[in-house]
């Protein structure tokens, strides 16, 4: 058994007793309250989940295991690979699902997992290859998720009818060993099918996931670091957002990690979620365009935003639900651009944005936050890099993501928590409360 599994074990074991003693002795007390506004629009700010994997603070961004970006990718110095700036995902995963920094034993570890695990089987490639090659990649990569539930260690254990409660999050984190260390080879093959010429190129075994992920999509270094960076910045963001809060409503139904991650896949598909990386790139072509590609002026820039605005159509990439001032991932980003791509002009384009849209945002006074997220930089790094097929950027999202996510459903195994399942009320009720104040 692997150190990973059996800190993992000691971690939730001694965990556990917290969660019981809250629910059982303080289960009345009151955390917040939800009104009228709150029912009709999406549940926004009303606290009624829980997680220790990350904490998203609207200042001051996201923490993971209470540590900043700066601050995590400094704890994670050791795991940076020979030659190159970022830790290893490897690493990473384990101080997500541990809140430890690994030795570099331990990492080396779940980095020897991850290579027993990730061999794509011929049934997934064959399922991906019927699929009409015009298919979204994002929809490719789910189905890619979903046809894998087949080998669910949990669905199996359940099924064999004698699997404690208690023990649930053992099969879960074995299936969660799988799905990570198998999604990078799933994105890199519809990558590969779609847009080279259905070339493949193999897996690597002396890489990291990171890595490896560049190889088999074709890449070179400092590609590789984009990799790391990318599947490190993407992966948790606490858990109310769609892609997280899907898997885990799916996950409480004790529905198993490839069900209920092919789910949360579904929903960062959408365009104001994870596909916004997509659109942003989409929209910073549209406006180059316009102007035969030169970069446009601060007041070009302007009009093509309120042009935008008044279309009735968002801003990618600006805005958030939770946050209110730039995303720490859009930071992270940006220092790495300044740093290998400084003159390239998308990267230009996209710094004149940060300097117009907050702005014209803020005269359009609609969004509570007119700051940029990950999605308004993610695009122009790959696009740089060669990657320019933007509807894949939604898939390197995806890949990152389920770091976070599979964590969060081997801790919430582990903890027992319970199926969802939030009270509707009838819109007559809601005008009834209304009338009488
Ligand atoms: N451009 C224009 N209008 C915006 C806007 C933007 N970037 N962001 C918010 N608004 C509008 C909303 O559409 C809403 O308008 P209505 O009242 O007409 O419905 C109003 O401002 C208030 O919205 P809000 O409370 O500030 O934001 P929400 O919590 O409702 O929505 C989000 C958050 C991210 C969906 C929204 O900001 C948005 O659509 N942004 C653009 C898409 C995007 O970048 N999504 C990626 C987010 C990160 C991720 O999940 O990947």
């Amino acid at each position: 058994e692997s150190t990973l599994k059996q800190v993992l074990k000691q971690k939730i074991e001694a965990f556990r007793p917290r969660i019981q003693k809250l629910n059982k002795e303080f289960g009345e007390v009151v955390i917040d309250k939800v009104n009228i506004g709150q029912a009709i629009g999406g549940a926004r700010d009303v606290r009624c989940l829980v997680t220790d994997i990350s904490y998203l603070d609207p200042q001051e961004g996201i923490r993971f295991r209470g540590k900043t970006i700066p601050e995590t990718f400094e704890a994670l110095k050791a795991h940076v690979v020979p030659g190159g700036e970022m830790p290893t995902v490897e690493s990473f995963f384990y101080f997500l699902l541990t809140g430890e920094i690994p030795t570099k034993e331990q990492a080396q570890e779940v980095f020897a997992e991850f290579k027993k695990r990730e061999a794509l089987p011929q049934y997934v490639i064959d399922v991906l290859r019927a699929m009409p090659r015009d298919s979204h990649p994002m929809a490719m990569f789910s189905a890619g998720i979903v046809t894998m539930q087949r080998e669910s260690v949990f669905a199996k254990r359940y099924g064999e009818g004698n699997l404690k409660k208690t023990d649930m999050w053992d099969p879960m984190y074995e299936d969660a060993m799988t799905l990570v260390a198998r999604l990078p080879v799933l994105a890199a093959y519809i990558y590969r099918m779609k847009y080279k010429g259905d070339t493949h190129i193999a897996s690597d075994a002396s890489l990291d996931l990171g890595g490896n992920f560049a190889k088999m999509i074709g890449q070179v270094k400092p590609y590789d670091d984009v990799a790391r960076m990318y599947f490190i910045l993407h992966s948790d963001h606490e858990s109310g957002n769609v892609s997280a809060h899907t898997s885990h409503l799916v996950a409480s139904a004790l529905s198993d990690a490839y069900y209920s991650y092919s789910a949360g896949i579904n929903g960062l598909a959408g365009p104001l979620h994870g596909l916004a990386n997509q659109e942003v790139l989409g929209w910073i072509q549209q406006t180059m365009k316009k102007l035969n590609n030169q970069v446009p002026s601060k007041e070009q820039l302007k009009q093509f935003l309120w042009d935008t605005l008044n279309s009735g159509q968002v801003i990618p990439g600006y805005g958030h639900a939770v946050l209110r001032k730039t995303d720490p991932r859009y930071t992270a980003q940006n220092e790495f651009a300044k740093k290998h791509l400084p003159n390239d002009p998308l990267f230009q384009l996209v710094n004149m944005i940060y300097e117009v849209a907050p702005g014209v945002l803020t005269e359009h006074g609609k969004t509570k936050n007119p700051w940029p997220n990950v999605d308004a930089h993610s695009g122009v790094i790959q696009w740089y890099y060669g990657v320019r097929e933007w509807d894949f950027y939604t898939v390197l999202f995806g890949v990152g993501r389920a770091l976070g996510v599979l964590a969060n459903l081997v801790w919430d195994r582990g903890l027992g928590y319970a199926i969802e399942r939030p009270k509707s009320v009838t819109t007559e009720m809601l005008e009834k409360w209304a009338h009488e104040g």
